[in-house]
């Protein structure tokens, strides 16, 4: 693979050169910080000593709620959210006190003489308990197209059913951090761990009383994110920051993995109604489904997360009736947040569920009622959207060519017939997610281009590189646009002084906001630069072009060499900066009728996955996982294959094997690596095949790309039914409730009960 294909992290990360927050060298004096945490899931704080944790030797200050300047609220959506406890503590892990020391050792030992006191209140962990509470984050929401109600009555079948999907921890291999360092003038400077640089900037004023322009935040890269640092980076840089404001010297706050697992958010579990109508024939005439989202103690990123799942709610298929609404339950666990998807996956796994239990009634194979419902052009999703340029149809029919679902299934059934311990089952999952934040304002980005008298270029965007490959791409655009080598090319860390009011890096579109607006910066310079080649010329700027680093006239190249041109261009007192805004055209949405166009595009795919059971112990694998996916016009094959692959594992952990646990205490009993089990090379399939589908092109993603960070892992639902339909095949009257993960104990539970 030659250097400039692959991601511009790559050999950095191989050689262990990559810096992540830990191993930034610390300036001289910095100090050390531990958040001490509540002990309980609900309660009142009836004391709270830290005079013996003060004389731990090495400890400088501990901090609590009393101690910050400004306001102690670091809620992005909803105002719910504290950094530091005050009278009340919601969940085990909420930070309470920042113990800051000269060393990490030191603040630990003090942290652990730290006493706290609270007057227990009650704890609830399920959602569907605090909904029929009144425990609510925020108002329900419904969204509705055509009357479902009078539909079913029309169907031949119509079942109804639950479904419930667990939480995920994120796992990211860098825990969630920050370095503060006041600078002069009571400045602040950050270096976060972040997808939302502006996030962390926001907050941290807030919580210091200062002006945003006092407060810079840096982000270099990040061990992953996967959405759990969209929000929830926020408090950690705030807190060191505000140590760093207390004490005027550095401190760094890396959270042990420990810390972070007990004290961060996780993907939302779900606990949702179906009802599904369909004809004799399998087409579906109506759905009805009600989400309990269990949101955890306050509402960081959930009501974008529920709304996410709404929109999601009929996956790729064009349903006449449907109506939705959706909870979100205040809980008494860490305030759960975004996680790739974001809410999406949560809303198609009670489809797919729906469908297998309409198969079963209607005698109809799950995949025929699946292939005879997919979105087309001229339908309308059920939020409003008008279908353009589906690929629903073609990704399936692509993936039937290339994989023959029915060959499979065939091999499926005979190994069946001549096994009876071991079966095997087949599943095929089409996908169909929307691009952009649905909250419309977020789709913004802002680059700016600094072509140096070297003729070497800088290009600073909103983008935060978590491993995604983000760097790269824009990398890739501005080389083609300037027609430069991308070795000339260097992306800059994100920096809030540099690009201003960042949306974070999520919602898959990092390479499409930011791409985009680092392509008109570069088209700028590239007029500018043509102007000037003109003159020298004396030619009109028709005539010109750049190719390969070679001023072109009228097809020929001249004898002006990018360098040259940039020299002219420099002496010529011609600006060699530009800054350039984009916005993502033609999209809306109107929250009072829950209905618009949020989305610039959708991307689409089909999978099929085959797995095997042994049904005497409940062990499965996941035996292969075939995929055609819409990756419109790819930036980088490479990148985007090895998306693609990680999304999918990660989607197949949430559905097979990943388990978050809290006892009734609130307690997270998956609170390490030994109790949290996630993929690992033995739980890879055997066989990973993903194509590209041909003839996409995205309408607004650079140069028609695709977005591609999420999309994917919804592949994962298909290990769900795949196993299932091997469940089926050894005892096809089993009653395998639609819970995942679908464990290896729930396996044996289901089969043998
Ligand atoms: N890939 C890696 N290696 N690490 C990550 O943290 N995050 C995912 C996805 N792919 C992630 C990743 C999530 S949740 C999103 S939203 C996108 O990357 C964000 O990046 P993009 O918008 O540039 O695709
Ligand atoms: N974040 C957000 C997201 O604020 N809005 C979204 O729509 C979204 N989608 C996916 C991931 N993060
Ligand atoms: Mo991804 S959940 O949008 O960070």
């Amino acid at each position: 693979m030659r250097n400039s294909n692959v991601s511009v992290d790559m050999q950095k990360h191989v050689r262990g050169e990559s810096r992540f927050i830990d191993d930034h060298p610390v300036p001289s004096g910095t100090l050390f910080a531990v958040v001490a945490d509540s002990p309980v899931a609900h309660g009142r704080i009836k004391s709270l000593s830290i005079t013996d944790a003060l004389n731990v030797s090495g400890v400088v200050s501990i901090l609590t709620s009393k101690d910050i300047p400004g306001e102690n609220q670091i809620g992005g959506i909803i105002e719910d959210e504290s950094l530091l406890a005050g009278e009340v503590v919601h969940f085990i892990g909420e930070p309470v006190a920042l113990v800051i020391a000269e060393s990490i050792l030191a603040a630990k030992k003090a942290r652990s003489r730290i006493r706290i006191e609270c007057e227990a209140l009650p704890v609830i962990t399920d959602p569907r308990e605090a909904v029929a509470k009144g425990n609510l984050l925020i108002p329900p929401r419904t969204f509705q197209s055509g009357d479902p109600e009078m539909a079913f009555k029309e169907c031949a079948v119509v079942v109804e059913g639950r479904a419930d999907s667990g939480g995920q921890e994120h796992l990211y291999l860098e825990t969630q951090g920050s370095l503060a360092i006041p600078e002069e003038g009571g400045r602040i400077r950050i270096i976060s761990s972040t997808q939302g640089p502006t996030a962390v900037q926001k907050a941290t004023a807030r919580v210091l009383g200062i002006p945003m322009n006092k407060i810079e935040v840096d982000v270099l890269r990040l061990g992953g994110g996967f959405g759990g640092k969209e929000d929830q980076a926020s408090a950690w840089g705030a807190l060191a920051a505000l140590g760093a404001f207390k004490v005027k010297r550095p401190v760094k706050l890396v959270l042990s993995r420990h810390d972070d697992l007990r004290m961060t958010g996780k993907r939302h579990p779900y606990s949702s109604d179906y009802k599904l109508g369909l004809t004799a024939e399998g087409k579906i005439l109506a759905y009805e489904a009600v989400y309990y989202q269990d949101g955890g103690a306050c509402a960081d990123l959930s009501p974008a997360i529920m709304e996410r799942t709404l929109l999601h709610a009929t996956n790729s298929y064009a349903i006449p009736n449907v109506k939705t609404t959706a909870y979100s339950a205040k809980t008494n666990v860490a305030p759960n947040t975004a996680f790739r998807g974001f809410g999406g996956p949560q809303g198609k796994f009670v489809i797919e569920a729906a469908i297998r239990h309409a198969s079963e009634m209607l005698g109809i194979p799950a995949y025929e009622i699946q292939r005879k419902n997919l979105i087309q052009d001229g339908d309308s999703f059920y939020y409003g959207q008008k279908v353009t340029d589906a690929k629903a149809v073609a990704a399936w029919q692509k993936a039937d060519e290339e994989f023959h679902i029915k060959n499979t299934l065939t091999d499926v059934e005979a190994f069946n017939a001549s096994h009876s311990r071991l079966k095997k089952g087949m599943a095929v999952m089409p996908i169909c997610f929307g691009i952009s934040f649905t909250s419309t304002f977020l789709n913004q980005a802002s680059a700016l281009i600094h072509i140096y008298t070297d003729g070497s270029v800088s290009v600073s965007t909103a983008a935060v590189e978590m491993g995604q490959g983000v760097n790269q791409k824009i990398k890739t655009v501005v080389a083609r646009v300037l027609s430069v080598s991308p070795e000339r090319i260097s992306i800059e860390t994100t920096n809030t002084a540099r690009v201003a009011n960042t949306s974070p890096t999520a919602a898959s579109s990092g390479a499409d906001l930011n791409g985009n607006a680092a392509m008109l910066a570069a088209k700028e310079l590239k007029k500018r630069l043509i102007a000037v080649a003109a003159t020298i010329l004396k030619t009109s700027e028709d005539e010109l072009t750049i190719q390969d680093e070679v001023v072109i006239h009228a097809g020929k190249k001249t004898e002006i060499t990018w360098n040259a041109l940039i020299f002219s261009a420099y002496v010529g007192r011609v600006s060699l900066s530009a800054q350039a805004y984009y916005a993502t055209p033609n999209i809306s949405f109107d929250r009072t009728i829950n209905k618009g166009t949020p989305f610039a595009y959708h991307v689409y795919g089909t999978s099929i996955t085959t797995a095997t059971v042994d049904c005497l112990t409940g062990i499965y694998t996941v035996d292969a996982v075939r995929i055609v996916h819409d990756f419109g016009q790819s930036l980088n094959k490479v990148i985007d294959l090895g998306q693609a692959e990680g999304a999918l594992m990660q989607g197949i952990g949430w559905m097979t094997m990943e388990e978050i646990r809290h006892n009734k205490d609130g307690r997270l009993l998956a609170n390490s690596l030994s109790t949290y089990k996630v993929p690992d090379i033995y739980a890879t399939p055997d066989t990973i095949d993903i194509r590209f589908l041909e003839g996409s092109y995205s309408p607004t993603g650079p140069m028609n790309s695709k977005a591609i960070g999420e999309p994917p892992f919804m592949y994962g639902i298909g290990a769900y039914f795949a196993l299932y339909n091997a469940m089926k095949a050894y005892k096809p009257d089993a009653h395998i409730p639609f819970s995942a993960p679908l464990t290896p104990e729930k396996v044996l539970m289901a089969l043998t009960h």
